[in-house]
């Protein structure tokens, strides 16, 4: 096994990977900015190795630094966690070329499921059920306008290079095409120095239903269930859970093995996800492939009781994957405790906690780099805490992340606490009602 793994990254995760790796005997390297060194990351590490100032650009995102950190600690491996680093193509290639080992997608993984068109192409070939669309990119205006007609209004062109709903536009007739082609290619330029651009039909009020997925390097895939994302608020989760309420079990076989399909076409090795818009009709198309471990990851781990940073730095070190089944038996919620004021338009608040207490009991599981004293740098991702319950039942699920969010003291900054608490109570939400445009009609009262 790995004898000592260094983790670029900061945070939850971070605290999470130390873990994970304490448990499994291996060292642990933590690597931090200026504005982190208080951070418990820091603390739990085996050894902690400063790499720049407080800007990601200049710490956590540069690659020098972190490689020079790895080889300074005789770093075996570097897990990247979520973010940064994570889905980079060249850091994984300069790990390789250093001959330490990425936890995570090859360089040639990333960059295929990175360019979205291809990764789209990839699956449709495989038979992974893909969104009816231009069979690739899109030459100019006359092209889209033309693929428009066949494909039949409202459309979405999307930015290959994409994610996140950057350069990505609804036109719903020919009229808006020019303004919506112009803009979204002048934007996904500006963001990702590529302005290719593919065509779907827009697919109205899906739901965002992913798949788990692991895979070994002797070519076997299983999938892990599902995680149902469709509450997010411009394309920042806010809540997650296992099952779906929209899943059944038919439903789950065929996604399931979808998922599998797509690991296998593209012979995926370690952990990873298969994103799906799910239309009413329960009719399921191939969004994204993300080569990384979520943030959500979290849940899957609660319904089938199993480590998924074990089995990642598993499957990195060469093992097998055990090829089980895994349906939940349980059911799970994910509430993200951010730094931000709901009642104002969700605006960071970074500061001191001043006070600090966390819920606990039976079906409780928080996971968080945050304490009394803290002070949360205004530099990075707003994510403070995650707040995880598990029950037998959906409804007892609910009833004690109540509880859990009633018990929570997050004092001296304003949380998103009292938008789930509210949610909580919401007829749609407890109904299992809900799609990707929840949040649109969401009101805090
Ligand atoms: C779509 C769609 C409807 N139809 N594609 C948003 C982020 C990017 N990964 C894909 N996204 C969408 N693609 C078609 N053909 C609606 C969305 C979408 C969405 C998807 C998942 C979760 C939240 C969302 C919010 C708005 C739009």
């Amino acid at each position: 096994m790995f004898k000592k793994i260094l983790i670029a990254n900061r945070g939850e995760i971070a605290l999470r990977v130390i873990r994970t790796c304490k448990e499994m005997g291996i060292k642990t390297v933590a690597v931090y900015s200026t504005a982190d060194k208080d951070s418990l990351h820091v603390k739990f590490a085996d050894e902690a190795v400063c790499v720049g100032p407080p800007s990601s650009t200049d710490s956590y995102l540069k690659i020098p630094n972190i490689i020079s950190a790895a080889e300074i600690t005789n770093a075996d491996a570097i897990h990247p966690g979520y973010g940064f680093l994570s889905e980079n193509a060249d850091f994984s290639r300069i790990c390789k070329e250093n001959e330490i080992k990425f936890i995570g997608a090859s360089p040639e993984m990333i960059g295929q499921m990175g360019d979205k068109a291809s990764a789209k192409a990839t699956m449709l070939k495989a038979g992974v059920p893909c969104v009816p669309g231009s069979p690739g990119l899109l030459k100019d205006l006359d092209h889209a306008k033309a693929t428009a007609k066949k494909v039949v209004y409202p459309v979405m062109i999307k930015a290959t290079a994409g994610g996140g709903g950057k350069g990505m536009r609804i036109v719903w007739n020919e009229d808006e095409m020019e303004e919506h082609w112009n803009s979204a290619r002048q934007e996904s330029k500006a963001a990702f120095g590529n302005d290719g651009m593919y065509m779907e039909k827009f697919i109205e009020e899906p739901r965002h239903i992913e798949i788990q997925i692991a895979g070994d390097r002797f070519g076997n895939a299983c999938h892990m269930s599902e995680r149902d994302c469709s509450i997010q608020r411009r394309h920042q989760k806010l809540v997650e859970e296992v099952p779906s309420p929209f899943m059944t079990t038919k439903l789950r076989k065929l996604m399931g093995r979808a998922a599998v399909k797509a690991a296998k076409a593209v012979k995926y090795e370690g952990v990873g996800t298969v994103e799906f818009l799910v239309d009413k009709n329960r009719d399921f198309y191939f969004m994204e492939m993300n080569t990384r471990i979520q943030v959500e990851h979290t849940i899957t781990e609660e319904v089938i009781n199993y480590d998924l940073i074990k089995e990642q730095i598993k499957l990195a070190y060469g093992e097998k994957i055990s090829g089980k089944e895994y349906i939940p038996k349980m059911h799970a919620i994910q509430c993200r405790i951010n730094a931000e004021d709901p009642e104002k338009d969700f605006r960071p608040s970074p500061g001191k906690i001043t006070d600090y207490h966390e819920p606990g009991g039976h079906g409780i599981r928080i996971d968080t780099h945050v304490y009394a004293g803290y002070l949360i740098p205004p530099y990075y991702d707003s994510m403070i805490s995650k707040l995880i319950t598990v029950a037998q039942t959906r409804d007892e699920a609910i009833t004690k992340m109540k509880r859990a969010l009633g018990e929570y003291i997050v004092g001296g900054i304003k949380t998103t606490i009292p938008f789930h608490q509210q949610l909580m109570e919401n007829e749609k939400f407890l109904e299992g009602d809900f799609t990707t445009k929840f949040m649109d009609d969401f009101e805090l009262k």
